[in-house]
């Protein structure tokens, strides 16, 4: 049973959810996290890996690491998103495994359900159909590192969950002008054009597809419920919020957030994705958690966090 002294590694705790959950574990008390920035831990690199949880031991990890992106950096940059990932990844399980650590858990992604799934997606319709095209490297790199927990379980008899959160956003994320998710490039878009009186912002796409988006401090709250239940029998379950809404209503809420007074316009060469990919989330809500954060509530947040770390506006 885990307890307060439970030595926890975070991988990616620089991250948009691994920052969240390190910050979650804090406030709840936890005072043995072990965690290695990008430049005193190369991930892919499998022996450093191994030297490093030979030593430090830990009893839980948290594999938040990862290469990510939005639309367009994903389909600019598929063998990064492929192999960097299933690095990342394999390294860490295949090493806490050597490592007699037998409790992990893989964050993963709702883009890994088949495009054509019903809604709500429930766990099951995993490799039930294609891929979106759109984040198909991503979503293969992280369909890999789902099966290899699940197969570590069923051949060792460890202990490895994997988490589908929907779209994360919150405080520390990514700004990049190509590469980030909807969520900080339009925040950053807005604000420039507010703050250089500019006439109209460009929306990618119709602004039709709907997302679900997850405050990451509530995602970092569901990883702390998750650790601390007995007994989970399911090796996948996902983290959502119960809502979408379209990429047009969150481009008025971002505007509004911003007090931009200018227009929109949609840049319909750019591509929209997935129509939807909404979660089915009765497993969370059976382990007693659910989203609380309105998104209007997290958006004015995460925009302070833009205004005052000087950082993200890099
Ligand atoms: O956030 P995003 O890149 O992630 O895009 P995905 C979400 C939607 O927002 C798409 C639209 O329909 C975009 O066309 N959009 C509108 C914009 N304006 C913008 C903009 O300025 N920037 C961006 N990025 N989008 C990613 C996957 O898919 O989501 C990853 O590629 C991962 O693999 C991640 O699963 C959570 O939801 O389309």
């Amino acid at each position: 049973m885990i307890n307060k002294n439970t030595k926890i590694y975070i991988a990616g705790h620089c991250g948009l959810a691994g920052s969240a959950i390190k910050s979650k574990l804090e406030q709840e008390g936890f005072l043995n996290l072990v965690y290695k920035t990008h430049k005193e831990l190369d991930l892919t690199d499998s022996n450093a890996v191994n030297i490093f949880l030979a030593k430090e031991k830990p009893e839980y990890i948290i594999l938040a690491a990862a290469k990510v992106g939005g639309i367009v950096g994903n389909l600019k940059s598929p063998v990064e998103f492929l192999t960097e990932n299933i690095k990342i990844q394999t390294n860490i399980i295949e090493n806490a495994f050597k490592n007699n650590i037998n409790e992990l858990i893989f964050l993963g992604s709702s883009c890994i359900y088949p495009k054509n799934s019903q809604l709500p997606i429930k766990e099951e319709q995993l490799l039930s159909g294609s891929l979106e095209t759109t984040n198909e490297a991503y979503a293969l790199a992280k369909i890999c590192g789902i099966k290899l927990c699940s197969y570590y379980n069923k051949q060792y008899g460890t202990n490895y969950l994997s988490v589908m959160p929907c779209n994360l956003y919150g405080k520390n994320d990514n700004y990049h002008q190509e590469n980030a998710h909807v969520i900080p490039m339009l925040i950053r878009r807005f604000h420039e054009a507010k703050t250089q009186n500019k006439k109209e912002v460009t929306v990618w796409g119709t602004g039709l597809p709907k997302r679900e988006f997850l405050y990451a401090d509530d995602f970092a709250e569901a990883i702390v419920k998750l650790i601390q239940t007995e007994n989970i029998e399911d090796e996948i379950i996902n983290i959502g919020t119960n809502n979408e809404i379209t990429i047009a209503t969150l481009a008025e809420t971002i505007k509004k957030t911003v007090g931009y007074e200018g227009n929109i316009i949609y840049d319909k060469t750019k591509p929209d994705g997935t129509f939807s990919k909404k979660l089915n989330t009765e497993k969370m809500e059976a382990i007693g958690w659910s989203a609380t954060t309105s998104l209007e509530d997290g958006l004015k947040i995460t925009y302070q966090d833009f205004l005052t770390n000087d950082n993200l506006r890099k």
